[in-house]
């Protein structure tokens, strides 16, 4: 199973809910329509990271959509995780992709044109690129900017998505880039009704062309 629509890509940040408010949410942007979705926690344990993995993956295989694990293949391998999200700091992608196999997932963080070719020879079958605004999000980071984005779309044959303070009113910046989709972590996380804005931001970014 390699498959996956990159388009609307949810990625989870659990801090500040109880685990059944967390799960709800979660379950709510699958309603919504995100299309892949990755759980990303930075400070539980392994054991607890296992836990709740096991649990989101209980909810996004009824919607059949893929889960990918932030940083951990271990986690991913443990709970049998549709796929991993690698950054510069984690496993090389070389080895994320040696020791997941060829039929998983194998997501990576780019920044720079050379940084995305050497991603895609490694053997990442995504990347994500940003952030393009300011992130409220926990995440070590800088700027990325939009001509970047759109020269690294350019430089490599597999998807390439936006990331990084995006929401449903500020991805016209993105239009005629060759993204393939948006990720987001607080547009549907902290949203009033993750449902919701799940719809409306896939709703924008296809009047956009987007995705
Ligand atoms: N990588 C670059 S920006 C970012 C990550 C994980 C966080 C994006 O979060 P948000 O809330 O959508 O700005
Ligand atoms: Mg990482």
């Amino acid at each position: 199973m390699k498959k996956f629509d990159p388009s609307l890509y949810f990625i989870t940040d659990s801090t500040n809910y109880s685990e059944e408010e967390f799960l709800f949410r979660v379950e709510q942007a699958l309603k919504g329509g995100a299309t892949l979705l990755q759980l990303r926690e930075k400070e539980k344990s392994t054991r607890e990271y296992i836990e709740l993995a096991e649990k989101v993956h209980e909810i996004t295989t009824r919607y059949n959509v893929p889960l990918i694990i932030d940083d951990r293949v271990d986690v991913a391998l443990a709970i049998d995780a549709e796929g991993v999200h690698v950054g510069a700091s984690d496993m090389p992608i070389a080895t994320a992709r040696k020791l997941m196999g060829e039929d998983k997932i194998v997501g990576a963080t780019a920044k720079t044109v050379p940084w995305a070719k050497e991603a895609y020879e490694q053997g990442a079958d995504y990347l994500g690129v940003g952030a393009i605004y300011p992130t409220t999000t926990k995440v070590v980071t800088v700027l990325t900017s939009t001509e970047t984005l759109d020269a690294i779309t350019k430089a490599v044959p597999i998807p390439v998505n936006a990331i990084g303070g995006l929401n449903k009113d500020n991805l016209d910046i993105l239009k005629g880039i060759g993204i393939s989709g948006v990720c987001v972590v607080s547009a549907i996380m902290k949203a009033d009704d993750p449902k919701s804005a799940t719809e409306e931001l896939k709703e924008r970014a296809k009047e956009l062309r987007l995705i």
